[in-house]
């Protein structure tokens, strides 16, 4: 093989200029929906605009820099049987203005910058809806005080409201974060023995009505990268639907008891009672608030809230399509399909308590 340098040196070359195409093309993927680059709510906006300004004086700087520097390489470079140049030793003229532009360039940058800093670290103004945001390893549960429902890894909320998020943790650090509709936020343990006890405030109003990703983005331990969320974007005759059936047997409404007229439905139904006796029997209970069991109130188990599983989209924070297939999985090797996390089963389930459980689940919408 040929391993002269200048060979060697094209080689490495072709590759940089290779890498660089496919994280271009990767890029260019329609329908990325982790972007920050395609702002979907008034605060996102707000940031985007800032990178924009910051973004657009870098490549003026830029240009100005590399170019006043190629052009130099060119125009002086050496020629054979050229004079020594003459040696410069400081210009105190040259010295001042090459100190004072970037000076005012900064300042120019820090002014919308630390503006955009106070207005969006605020808490919300006048909140249309508030959601109480905890992280927990490694899932995020979501409380409306005002609304009486808590429900799991689906924040769903109106369009064009301002929605004001109230955000803290259950156990370690996390970050909340819906690139298209809300900033990056840390998500601080409030009952650590540290000196974080500080609940972090977060809001946006979503233009439209959809569907869009999150994640969160402080390292928290083995299923990090497997912590996400959807935040559902709904017009408003949508939302009061769904928060009305979210409110049959929440904790924060009568402390999960359920109405009447639907407990005496539910009694008839074989799939609602044999579920509820496999969901005690299972070992469920001990980690998880389930509406029509002993423990519909309870606010601070180990796992989601399955009072609504069946309505959810998705299961395991993102992970998995709430399929029953995946359900049951799920409920067949949980260690399996999320490795690591909190959700270890006591004993092992019989396929027939896997197929009750799955059927008892998704009848909670
Ligand atoms: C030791 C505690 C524990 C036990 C026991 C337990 N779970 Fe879980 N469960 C969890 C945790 C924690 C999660 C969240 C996992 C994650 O996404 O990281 C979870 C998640 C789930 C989910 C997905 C919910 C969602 O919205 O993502 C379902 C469904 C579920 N559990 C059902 C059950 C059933 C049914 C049983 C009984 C057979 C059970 N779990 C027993 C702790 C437990
Ligand atoms: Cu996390």
């Amino acid at each position: 093989m040929d391993r002269r340098p200048e060979r060697v040196g094209r080689a490495w070359l072709a590759r940089t200029v290779l890498l660089g195409l496919v994280i271009l093309a990767a890029a260019c993927a329609d329908n990325y929906p982790q972007t920050t680059l395609n702002p979907r709510s008034d605060i996102t906006r707000l940031i985007d605009q800032l990178f924009r300004t910051t973004f657009w004086w870098a490549v003026v700087v830029f240009v100005l820099v590399e170019g006043a520097l190629v052009y130099a390489l060119w125009r002086f470079r050496a020629k054979p049987n050229d004079p020594e140049p003459v040696q410069t030793h400081g210009n105190t003229t040259l010295e001042i203005i090459w100190t004072a532009i970037p000076a005012v360039i900064l300042v120019l940058i820090a002014i919308p910058t630390v503006k955009t800093i106070f207005k969006t670290s605020l808490p919300a103004p006048n909140p249309a809806v508030e959601v109480d945001v905890i992280g927990h390893q490694w899932y995020w549960e979501f409380r409306y005080p005002k609304l009486g429902v808590v429900t799991a890894n689906e924040l769903v909320v109106p369009q064009k409201k301002m929605i004001g998020l109230r955000m803290w943790s259950a156990d370690v650090l996390h970050s909340f974060w819906s690139p298209q509709l809300a900033a990056k936020r840390d998500v601080f343990p409030i009952f650590s023995q540290t000196k974080l006890k500080k609940v972090n405030p977060l809001w946006f109003t979503a233009d439209t009505v959809g569907d869009y990703t999150g994640q969160c983005a402080e390292l928290c331990g083995i299923q990090h990268g497997r912590m996400g969320l959807r935040v559902i974007v709904l017009n408003d005759a949508d939302f009061d639907k769904w928060v009305a059936a979210e409110r049959v047997g929440s904790p924060l409404v009568e402390g999960g008891k359920v109405p009447a007229a639907v407990d005496s439905v539910w009694k008839a139904d074989s799939i609602m009672t044999k579920g509820a006796t496999t969901f005690l029997t299972g070992g469920c209970i001990s980690c998880h608030a389930m509406v029509g069991t002993p423990l519909a109130g309870a606010m601070t188990l180990r796992g989601p809230n399955l009072s609504h599983v069946g309505g959810r989209t998705t299961i395991g924070a993102n992970m998995y399509e709430n399929t029953p297939t995946n359900l049951a999985q799920w409920l067949r090797d949980p260690q399996g399909m999320k490795k690591g996390s909190h959700m270890i089963l006591p004993r092992p389930l019989t396929e027939d308590e896997i197929a009750t459980l799955v059927a008892y689940l998704r009848a909670h919408k």
